[in-house]
């Protein structure tokens, strides 16, 4: 496994820069020009490789010889792309409904695939009881600084393509990891007075749940279709981001973030999971401008940008059963 090739990785950058565009049919909406950030481009599928690329490297060059990941499934892709490049193998830990293409997308990077448990939580329990074998190190798939530092780059890119600050920030929320990457990045770059709209679904909403109780709180359950999401508890330093940014939870039904999904397919021609939905219905379920005639954001910012998260977990076949599932069909 150990090799040059391996041993340059450890300096290697996995992810792309990703394009941002205006989106002509989505600034129509809003009536101001949105950008997406195309993060569904990423040599995994999502934004993750940004963090757990990152966190990866930093472990390996520590001497990690086994890594282990817990995941919905976009972190676990990530972390078995990483650890292919870095020569060492993996262990992704996922729900046991994860779809048969996410197990042999995780297969094909050569990581060993568990499914246990009915969501992440009872997946990351195992990956934390196998990380203390000798030598394995747990990567968890948002709750860790490095993850944060990595997705951070995120915000750099959006800094040299735009080069003034967008008018609001709009990011899907599952544990976390992508608001409090994105959060310390604003802050490293100088645009912490960015609105960040921080979108999720019912049934996946431990963010919101947790800013309403002023405390962390644990959902009993994931009931919403955004399994990606599906955190019960978020992590503390999101909830800690609220006295620092300027962030509005904001929760969609799983219907806002399904046709958000067929919509964002028939206009942009691409198709991403539900956790991506949620933050696009942001934009298709008029919520921006509910926020602007509130007087909460700016009635004429610059530009909105749109994190495009991507996902793994859908296919033509998966998005009609959600449809119908959801009374679209
Ligand atoms: N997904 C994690 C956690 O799942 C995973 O294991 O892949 N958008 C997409 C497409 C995602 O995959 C995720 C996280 C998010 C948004 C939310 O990111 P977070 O967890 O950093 O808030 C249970």
């Amino acid at each position: 496994m150990e090799g040059p090739l391996a041993e340059a990785a450890k300096g290697e950058r996995f992810h792309i820069i990703t394009p941002l565009l205006e989106s002509w049919a989505l600034s129509q909406v809003v009536g101001m020009p949105v950008f997406l950030k195309y993060e569904n481009v990423q040599p995994t599928g999502s934004f993750k490789i940004r963090g757990i690329g990152h966190f990866c490297q930093e472990v390996a060059k520590k001497g990690c010889r086994h890594l282990v990941c817990s995941s919905g499934g976009n972190a676990g892709i990530a972390a078995a792309y990483a650890a292919r490049k870095l020569g060492i193998p993996a262990t992704i830990v996922l729900p046991e409904g994860t779809s048969l293409q996410v197990v042999r997308r995780l297969q094909g990077e050569g990581a060993e695939v568990q499914l246990t448990g009915k969501v992440w939580d009872e997946a990351n329990l195992r990956a934390q009881e196998l990380a203390k074998k000798d030598g394995w190190v747990n990567i968890h798939p948002f709750d860790h600084p490095l993850i944060w530092e990595g997705h951070g780059s995120l915000v750099q890119e959006l800094k040299a393509a735009l080069g003034t600050p967008p008018g609001a920030l709009v990011l899907a929320v599952g544990g976390g990891g992508l608001l409090a990457g994105v959060s310390a990045g604003l802050a490293e770059v100088g645009w912490q007075h960015v609105p960040i709209i921080a979108m999720e679904t019912q049934g996946a909403h431990c963010f919101n749940a947790a800013i309403k109780a002023g405390r962390l709180v644990t959902l009993p359950d994931i009931t919403s279709v955004a399994k990606s999401l599906g955190a019960k508890t978020v992590a503390a330093r999101a909830l800690a981001c609220m006295k620092d940014f300027k962030i509005f939870s904001e929760v969609v039904e799983d219907a806002e973030a399904v046709s958000a999904m067929q919509r964002f397919l028939d206009e942009e021609r691409m198709l991403v999971e539900p956790a991506c939905g949620a933050a696009l219905a942001a934009i298709y379920s008029g919520l921006l401008g509910r926020l602007q005639a509130e007087g909460r954001l700016s009635p004429s910012p610059a530009s909105v940008v749109v994190i495009v998260c991507g996902g793994n977990n859908i296919d033509s076949g998966e998005l009609q059963d959600l449809k119908a599932r959801l009374g679209q069909g």
